[in-house]
Formats: structure tokens, sequence, C-alpha cells
């Protein structure tokens, strides 16, 4: 038999039908150690998730070689959060084995796709932030770019969420409880990470005054990999996550003293660090925990990183030669005085050259302008924790500061407002001053973001160093969220245009003479209507709701935020039922609202929007009068594995927020990948879109980010607003007359007096251009050709918006790195 012939049958590698069948049974029985007769679901994921992996490795192995005896740079993602999403079906989409696997399993009798359902996902980010990392993960091993990914492996990730009663209840997500088939723990790669204690000065060997930090204890970070498969090529690179244990598990002399809680206290400090990850998004915590987590995972990444240098080039000089870090935020920021620390402290460089090895390595990210979510810390806090890095970051703040006076001339108001250190009775450190000054470029998220951080919260830095700054919009990968989330559609986009799109985006542009084809527009319509039948199997299995799936599906799916306003979109459905109840006869497009998202735990009024949908649902959809017409959904607990049911399904995808305050958005891209026609304002990355999609196929409406501030400058009163719309005065008394609530009129009362007295998302000022704007959208949508027409073009002309194009572009004027390819 030749080598190719018996590679193909081989057990652990071979692809075909025959030898993945082998390959399962044979997983199956030596890894569960269960006969398929016996094997329950969750046997067969792990036989299927293991001849799956045993495929991976290969290109993970030549893959490393390869990018070693390259001189190529590397991208380092730094990252506190990755929303992974389950990996098992995305790894089979990437090793192209879909139809034979699916074949192999069917001869076993076991369907494949019930089978994907069993896998776990990592939930191990919040939201937009954490799956942008993982999207560029997945784009940066597509385009064969030397990259490794570094974070924290959460034990307890993104808590799942439950509703009773209306309410939201949140439950530990225990992803790893029947363990975890994706990682390879490397036992030996760990790294201590020293926390508190004091610095103390000595002389070193040859006379020179250095710092030495004693620490109150050390913990240890050890490596779990998790390889990253490229789309259809060999390359496969690396998410290292850092799990923190205690060097000394157990402390004898405590259990011999009868001190049975302190001979395991050492383990449970250690092992706390990377225990769970902190719900909050977009509001700042300021947790002791989670500083220790920041820097925990930083400082093995940097130590990890500084021995790959000293290993491959010799000299940590080279550091910036070799590797390049982005900071997904501020989150990571702690990196700039810890390189420096590093440096300095442990390998004798002189600060000056120390500063242009940092300088030169970080590239930071900003993902957000709302005041609650930029970091500060306390200096009282951070001192207890990093007395070190507290030293060099006044040493880097100095430094910085007389750049800032040399420059602006003793502008004493500018160098209080650019200083690291805010002057308050309680001075915090300002994190994303940190990242701007330790930085050689400063990125935002999309046109508008960019241009509002160049004029708002980063003006001072944009002054000083505006070569420093540009914008890099999001992108999503199109292999989640559309080849894998909607297989239907992507075979219909495959008949159109060939096989390629999926790795070059711009080639969707050749559905467009399609957009008026007839028979085309049929074969659109009909993928979307499969799309809406299995989402409406879905939500009645969860959820209990009946829904029409040739109703219009119009969903908002995102964090619960009060800047991203669901509860405008609930004032449009309350206003609708009112019409509705008024008029029995009235005549329009029968729609379907789902709602799904998460409320940070701490966030009452959010988790007070998610209790009036409930409330508003149940009164609705047991209306006779009107639920043949309308219906509301709330699906719950939103992660990666819903979203990828949901957005087949939009017809509509609602992307409201207050304009100015979405940094970018990533969830209106995956909706219109899928088909969907927006309504939404011009924020984050909604005005690319639009402009990309064309006016006339996205439904705009409300305030520009300019008239926003307009309004609040000039003493907005949502009063007045209420006041001269009798539709908008009604919802609200609706509300807070009970009607939701059995006659509770108390319950709803924060977020109605919310609205009338403040409203600081203007809610209120943009409630009648919305209405009005959903007017239109249903009249348009029972003019199915020209719907379908829209649809079309907004998938024809979205490629820009696949994370390819995005990392391409941080790769070339940013990272300025090359692809490496490897080679089988
Ligand atoms: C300190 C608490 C905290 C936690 C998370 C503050 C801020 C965050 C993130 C910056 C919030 C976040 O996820 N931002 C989102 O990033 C996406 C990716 O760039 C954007 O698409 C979203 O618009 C932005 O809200």
């Amino acid at each position: 038999m030749s080598d190719v012939a018996e590679r193909a049958l081989h057990t652990r590698v071979g692809r075909s039908v025959d030898a993945l069948r082998r390959s399962l049974i044979d997983n199956l029985f030596y890894i569960t150690g269960r006969s398929l007769q016996k094997a329950t679901p969750n046997d067969l994921y792990i036989a299927l998730a293991y001849t799956v992996r045993d495929r991976m490795l290969e290109g993970f192995i030549t893959t490393a070689e390869t990018y070693k005896s390259s001189s190529a740079r590397t991208v380092c993602y730094f990252s506190a959060e990755y929303l992974l999403g389950p990996h098992l079906g995305n790894n089979i989409l990437n090793l192209g084995l879909w139809d034979n696997l699916t074949q192999a399993m069917l001869e076993m009798g076991v369907d494949m796709e019930t089978i994907l359902q069993e896998e776990p996902e990592p939930g191990l980010g919040n939201g937009g932030l954490g799956r942008l990392a993982a999207c560029y993960m997945d784009s940066l091993a597509t385009l064969q770019i030397p990259a490794i990914g570094y974070g924290i492996r959460y034990e307890f990730g993104l808590f799942q969420q439950v509703i009773k009663n209306g309410w939201q209840e949140e439950v530990t997500d225990a992803w790893l409880r029947n363990g975890n088939p994706w990682e390879l723990p490397d036992r030996e790669r760990r790294y201590p990470v020293k926390l508190g204690g004091h610095t103390d000065q000595y002389q070193s060997e040859n006379g020179h005054l250095r710092a030495r930090w004693v620490p109150d204890y050390t913990v240890y970070g050890v490596a779990y990999d998790t390889p990253i498969l490229g789309y259809g090529v060999l390359n496969t690179n690396l998410l290292r996550l850092w799990k923190s244990e205690a060097y000394n598990a157990f402390n004898f002399q405590a259990f011999n003293m009868g001190n049975h809680c302190a001979a395991v206290e050492e383990k449970v400090v250690a092992e706390n660090l990377s225990k769970v990850l902190y719900p909050n998004d977009a509001s700042e915590v300021g947790k002791e925990l989670r500083l220790k987590q920041q820097y925990f995972f930083v400082s093995c990444s940097l130590q990890d990183m500084v021995r790959i240098v000293q290993h491959d080039l010799g000299d940590p000089a080279l550091f910036p030669e070799k590797f390049v870090a982005q900071l997904n935020d501020t989150h990571p920021a702690i990196a700039i005085p810890e390189l420096m620390r590093l440096l300095i402290d442990e390998h004798a460089f002189t600060w000056e050259v120390a500063w242009d090895i940092t300088r030169s390595s970080f590239a930071y990210t900003n993902h957000t302008l709302l005041p609650e979510a930029l970091e500060t810390w306390s200096l009282d806090l951070f001192k207890r924790i990093l007395p070190r890095h507290l030293e060099i970051i006044y040493e880097i703040n100095q430094r910085f500061l007389d750049e800032v006076r040399l420059r602006f001339l003793y502008d004493d108001q500018r160098i209080s407002r650019m200083s690291l250190i805010s002057d308050e009775t309680n001075p915090r450190l300002r994190m994303a001053h940190l990242a701007a000054v330790g930085s050689f470029a400063i990125n935002g998220v999309s046109a508008i973001h960019t241009s509002l951080l160049k004029t708002t919260v980063m003006q001072d830095f944009y002054e000083l160093w505006p070569e420093k700054f540009c914008n890099k919009t999001n992108g999503v990968t199109p292999r989640r969220f559309i080849a894998l989330a909607n297989r239907p559609l992507t075979k219909l986009i495959d008949d159109a245009v060939g096989g390629d799109w999926l790795k070059n985006m711009a080639l969707l542009k050749h559905l467009e003479p399609l957009a008026s084809d007839i028979s085309f527009q049929s074969r659109w319509r009909e993928v979307k209507l499969t799309a809406k039948h299995q989402l409406s199997n879905h939500i009645s299995q969860v959820t209990g709701i009946t829904v029409d799936p040739t109703s219009m599906f119009d969903i908002q799916a995102k964090r619960f935020h009060e800047y991203k306003r669901q509860h405008l979109s609930l004032l449009h459905i309350i206003s609708l039922y009112h019409r509705l109840k008024c008029n029995p006869n009235l005549c329009i497009a029968p729609r379907t609202f789902i709602f799904s998202g998460k409320a940070a735990p701490g966030y009452g009024m959010a988790k007070l929007i998610i209790k009036l949908i409930h409330s508003v649902a149940e009164t609705i959809n047991h209306d006779p009068q009107v639920n043949q017409t309308i219906k509301v959904v709330f699906l719950p607990n939103f992660n990666v594995k819903n979203a990828q049911h949901l957005y087949p399904a939009a017809d509509l995808s609602e992307q409201i927020s207050t304009a100015g305050k979405e940094a970018s958005g990533t969830g209106n891209m995956k909706f219109s990948m899928n088909g969907a026609l927006t309504i939404g304002t011009l924020d984050g990355a909604n005005v690319e879109i639009r402009e990309a999609v064309g006016e006339e196929n996205f439904f705009l409406f409300g305030l520009t980010a300019a008239q926003v501030q307009e309004r609040l400058i000039g003493g907005y009163q949502p009063r007045l607003v209420i006041e001269s719309d009798t539709e908008l005065e009604n919802a609200l008394n609706m509300i807070s007359s009970g009607l939701f609530s059995h006659g509770d009129r108390q319950l709803f009362a924060p977020l109605v007096n919310n609205l009338r007295e403040q409203d600081p998302y203007l809610v209120c000022a943009d409630y009648r251009a919305y209405l009005d704007c959903q007017d239109n959208v249903g009249k348009q949508y029972l003019n199915s050709e020209r719907w379908t027409h829209m649809s079309i073009l907004n998938v024809a002309r979205i490629g820009r918006f696949s994370s390819d194009r995005a990392i391409q572009e941080y790769a070339d004027e940013i990272w300025k790195v090359v692809p490496v390819f490897a080679k089988p």
C-alpha cells in the first residue's frame, strides 16, 4: 500500500469515512471506556472531539516549528477575555471534515448535529470585547500570521442566565465539569508571579543601585494551550491561557498542628486568581482580585515571551523584533510597567533602553468611551498589590509630564488632565493614560468611535501624538457566523458565487446581480424561512411559547445596558399593543419580537428591563386580541451557541444605541451577514455598515452623536418630550399603571421615573423617530420581493466586516507582520 493510501486509513489521522469511523469507535473505547451500545451523548461528544483533535495536532506542531525557524514577528494578543464558543463544529469546519464525519457518524447510527450540541462552551468573556478576541484568533490563523493569544483560564466563565418569574438569576458556569478535550496543559511551562510586599534597594555586583521586590507571596501560572485552526490551511496558532496554582499545595506543618484549613490555605488563595471571570461589562469594579488577575496573566505572558526571545535570539533587547503585543483594552495595561520591571530589575537594562523596548512593543485598542467603564485603580490598593510597579509608574509619569511641559509650555491644566494619576483626595491610576503613554499605536474600533476618541477622552493625547492614532473598524469571522451558523445560506452562496468567498468576502459582491432574480429570491426566502422554523422550534422547547415562523422576526440580542436601549424597543411594542387594542382591525405585518442577553448581576436597572420584557410578553402573548399579530419572546442565556441560532433567523436587527455610546458593535455585522436588515442609529459600526450596504437598504432613525451632545448640554427635559407625544405618554402610563405587573404600580417605577425625569440615554427624545421608522419597516416587510432584494444586497456588500479585513489592517498598519505558511 502507498504511504498516502496508508495514511488515509490511519486511525489517528486518516480522513476517509472509513478511517474516521474506526477512529470514533477507537476513541470511544479507549478514552471513555464505553462501547457504542452503552455510550451516552456526552461519551459520543468526547469520542468525536478526540477524533477531531487527533487531526489537528500535526498542523499545530508543524506550525510551531515553521514559525520558530522563520525570523518573522509574532503577534501576541493580550486579552483578559476570550468568548470562544464551542470548538468542535468550528474545528470540523476548518479541517474540511464536515461531510465525511457526518457520514461516519451516520453509519454508527448517530446524528452529528445532535452530538455537537453536547459541548459546553468556554464562555470566558462578557460580550463584544471577548468575542472580538476570539474572531481575531480565527482570522490570524486563517491569514497564516504567527500569533499567540494570551489570557486567563477561568475555572468558571460568565454565569449562565436562568429566568425565574421573569427575573434573571445567575448560575455558576462550571464549563470544565466534564473535562476539556481542546486544551493541552503544559505542566513544565510555569512561571512565578509575585504579589504584595515591599521594595528595597541594593547595590549590584558592579556597583549599580538596583531595586528589589520582596513580595508577600508568590503564585504560579501554568500554561494551558488550545490549538486554534485556520480555515482551510495547515497553520494552527496557539491560545495560551494561564491557570493559577500554589507553589505549596499542602502545608504539612499546619496539618500536623491540627489546623486543617491552614494546611490548604495557600492553595485556595493561589487558585482563586483564575477562579472566575468578573461579569461586569462596561462598568468599573475596582476589586482587588481583578487587579491580581490582570497582573497574573500579563506577568506570565511576558515572562514567557522574554524566555522565547532569549532562547531564540539570545538577547531580550530583541523583544520588539520578535514580538508585538496588542492590548485588548486597558485590562492588560499593567504589561507596560511589568515589561519595564522585567528588563530593569531582572535583566539589568537601563531605564532608557528598557523604555525604548517597551514603547516599541505595545499597541492599545480602546473599546469604550463610557466614563464608568474607563479603568482606574486606587493608588492605595495598587501599591499594596504591586509596590514595585507603582514606583515604575511614578517614573514613567514624571518623564512623560516633563515631555508634556516642554511641548505645551507649562499648561498646568493640561498636565493635570494628562497625568497617569488623578489629583483627587484619593488619587487613582488612570489605565487608559498608562496604555496610551506606553504604546506606539492607539486605535478605536469604528470610524465614529475613533474620531470621538480623538475629540473626547483622548483629546490631549491626540494633540500630543496625532501620528499614534488610527482606526481599525471591527470585523467578525464569517466561518463561525455564516458557515457554521447557517449551512443552508452557505450552500446557496456557494452555488451562486463559488466556494472561495469564506476566505475572501469581497467575492460576495457577485451576489448583487442576483438580488433582483426572482428564482434566486425565492431560494433566499426559503433559506430564511428554514432558519425561522428551526428557531421557532428552539423557542418553543426552551420557553414554551409558540411563534409563527412567517411573521417578521425582530431581534435584539446583546448585553443589557441602558445605553443599548432595549427599553426603546419595549416602548415600541407597548405602543403597538395599544394601537391594536384601540383598533382591532388595524392591519400591520405580524411580528415576533425576540430579546436575548445577560445583565451584569449588580446592574439593577438592566435586570428590571429584563423583568419588564417578561411582563409585557406575558400580557401580550396571552391576549387573544393581539397574539396572532404580535408576540414577545425572551430567549434565556445568550451565549455564542444560542447566538448561532438567532442570527440566521432574523429579519430585522435592532442596533438602537444612543448615538456616540456604542464603540462599534459586532452583532450588527453578524445579523447583516445573515441577511437581516438593520434598524439603527448613526452609532459605532452602524455608520459604516449603512455606507457599505447602501442607505436605501438600512433603516436609519434618531439623533446623531452631535445632536445628542447638544440636547444634553441644552438641558434636556424628557418631561417636555413626553407631554408633547400622547402615544409615548400612553406607553409610559401603561407601564406605571400596573397593567403589566398585576396592578403593582411600584415595580417598574424606578424605570419609568428615570425616563420621565433624567432619561440620560435619550430614549424619549428618539421615541417618535423610532416609531415612525418602525412603521416604515412594517410596510416594507409586506413587499416581500423588495425586502428580499434589500436582504441580498446586505449580504453582497457586507464583506468589509469580515475579521480577515480587520486583521489584515492591523497586520499591515500597526503590527508590520507577514504571513508564514505552514506546509505538510
Ligand atoms: C472594567 C469593566 C469593563 C469590562 C469590559 C469595562 C469595559 C469592558 C469592555 C470594554 C466592554 C466591551 O466589551 N466593549 C465592546 O467592545 C466591542 C468590541 O470592540 C464593541 O463592538 C462594543 O461596541 C463595545 O461595547
